[in-house]
């Protein structure tokens, strides 16, 4: 009986070796400039979690087996192992706290980086189950706010026609279309509750949190069109919150902005 719950628990560990190694319903292909970074901090951190995962479980059958029922056996008391406690903790600590640090540098790639003058700016305001996409317009200055102005059908950002720097700002529902190989400047803000701004192809998410204008950086390398998801469970209709990135180039991008703000 041992034996066969200690193969159980190996054959459990195979099968989720395999469906890691074959990539089953995995991410789709990258298409931005910090994707590969990502990708490779993401598979070195599976490496190691892998190899923790299998020693762990190759022991806990090991020992299912060794510890068995046996007639005659009996138990004994351990207080434990204190050095081996205390360097399991510091291995598991130092793999943690490094895999972290090296992670850092994407992450600040993706948030703080300093970026070039002419990147396009949007702000992404996520809603109950929405995404407001605004561009500020060719005076490159997002107009002012009020949340007085909001109106879901009319104005779902509520921008305030007084300003004049508004009178330009475009606003697009569900659909966001960018420049290829141009930096892109985003700030991330939700109407209503936690949200998460997540596009699979760029390797991208990013929480939207009411009352925070989240900064956030990307780079398009592809054109095409993309899945923006929502990846925070925000409501009855989360499953809904579902958007368009389209990666196009430059005239198509500065003629769909253009046809945007006519209308
Ligand atoms: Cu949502």
């Amino acid at each position: 009986m041992a034996l066969a719950l200690a193969i159980l628990i190996w054959a459990i560990v195979l099968a989720s070796v395999a469906l890691f190694t074959g990539e089953f319903g995995w991410f789709p292909p990258q298409i931005s400039e910090h994707g590969e970074a990502m990708d490779a901090q993401f598979n070195l951190t599976l490496i190691v979690v892998a190899i923790g995962f299998i020693l762990a479980q190759v022991a806990l059958g090991y020992y299912v087996w060794r510890y068995r029922d046996r007639s005659g056996a009996r138990a004994v008391y351990t207080h434990g192992n204190a050095k081996v406690e205390v360097a399991t903790v510091l291995i598991t600590a130092v793999t943690f706290v490094t895999l972290a640090i090296i992670g850092q540098r994407v992450w600040i790639g993706l948030h703080l980086e300093d970026m070039p003058e002419d990147a396009v700016q949007v702000e992404v305001t996520a809603q109950q189950f929405a995404w407001n996409f605004r561009y500020p317009g060719p005076d490159g200055k997002f107009g002012k706010t009020a949340t007085r102005l909001i109106n879901d059908q009319l104005n779902p950002v509520g921008v305030d026609s007084r300003d004049p720097a508004s009178s330009d700002d475009v606003v697009t529902l569900n659909r966001m279309a960018v420049p290829v190989n141009r930096d892109i400047r985003l700030t991330l803000r939700s109407k209503d509750v936690t949200h998460s701004f997540f596009v699979p192809a760029l390797r991208f998410k990013q929480d939207t949190t009411p009352g925070l204008a989240v900064p956030g950086h990307f780079k398009a390398l592809k054109t095409g069109e993309y899945e923006i998801a929502c990846a925070e469970l925000c409501g009855l209709q989360h499953y809904k919150m579902k958007g368009f990135l389209m990666v196009m180039s430059d005239q198509e991008f500065e003629a769909w902005l253009k046809e945007r703000a006519e209308f």
